[in-house]
């Protein structure tokens, strides 16, 4: 997988991307990272790529010129025209499933805003994407690309150590992860679960997806309708709505589990 990422502050990216699982990824050359200073093809002279905006308002609006020429002496270098990622509030907001999809691309562009944002214009000759991290306001479009390129980087083979761990997390089946214990077998007089002491692993999966369900239904009950219930997990959600499991179900929560039965 081969990044470019078009910004204003190429060090921020660096120096995110060179630590860690991502920066040994790209140490086992399984990754390239490669950025494009946009302030490098200001038009005017004076290194200014931005300017004010038509119409009046707060901010300034990056040009389309200096943008333009960035793209074109990248996608030049590349030899293809990948897909260009625009960061915006006002995209699609990015999930595990389009991160599982990017990941299937030879090459990505970022293209980082700032100020109020992007002449229109050359968005409109560019941007083949335009993606969103979710519904808060952030200064520039660096911190959603790195958080992209980190989730999207766990998904390109070899990047994980272990296959497994990539496996059995949180949204891998659309539901939350399992809690997870190691030892002291008691701490602070909490036992961790006997089931994972004893060496059963059909009891231990069960368990493990009992609690997913549980988990999901406590913290993020509106992702429950994504899952697929086989028949066991369908005993386990009639155990919970009967009270014949050892936590508490609310009235609420019992209507939503109903609901998962009708699917
Ligand atoms: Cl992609 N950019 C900015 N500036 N703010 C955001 C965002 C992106 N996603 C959520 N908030």
């Amino acid at each position: 997988m081969n990044y470019y990422v078009m910004t204003l502050f190429p060090e921020m990216i660096e120096q995110g991307m060179n630590t860690s699982i991502i920066g040994r990824a790209m140490a086992k050359g399984l990754i390239s990272l490669e950025t494009v200073n946009i302030r490098d093809f200001s038009v005017t002279g004076n290194g200014r790529i931005d300017d004010y905006p038509y119409g009046g308002g707060a901010g300034m609006v990056m040009q389309p010129e200096p943008v333009y020429r960035a793209y074109e002496s990248l996608v030049s270098r590349i030899g293809s025209r990948p897909r260009l990622i625009y960061l915006t509030p006002q995209g699609r907001v990015f999930d595990q499933s389009m991160a599982e999809e990017l990941a299937k691309e030879e090459n990505l562009i970022f293209l980082c805003g700032h100020y109020e944002g992007i002449d229109e214009r050359v968005l409109e000759e560019i941007a083949t994407d335009y993606v969103s991290i979710g519904d808060y306001v952030l200064t520039g479009g660096e911190l959603p690309s790195m958080v992209m390129m980190d989730s999207i980087s766990r998904m390109v083979p070899g990047v994980l150590s272990n296959q497994e761990s990539g496996q059995y997390e949180s949204f891998q089946d659309g539901l939350l992860e399992y809690p997870h214990y190691s030892r002291p077998e008691l701490w602070h007089e909490k036992q961790a679960p006997p089931v994972l002491l004893s060496g059963h692993h059909g009891n231990v999966d069960r368990w493990r997806r009992n609690q997913s369900i549980l988990r999901t239904l406590r913290r993020r009950p509106e992702l429950l309708q994504n899952g697929e219930y086989d028949k066991k997990d369908r005993k386990f959600i009639q155990s919970l709505l009967h009270d014949e499991y050892e936590e508490k179900i609310t009235e609420e929560e019992k209507r939503i589990l109903a609901k998962l039965l009708a699917i």
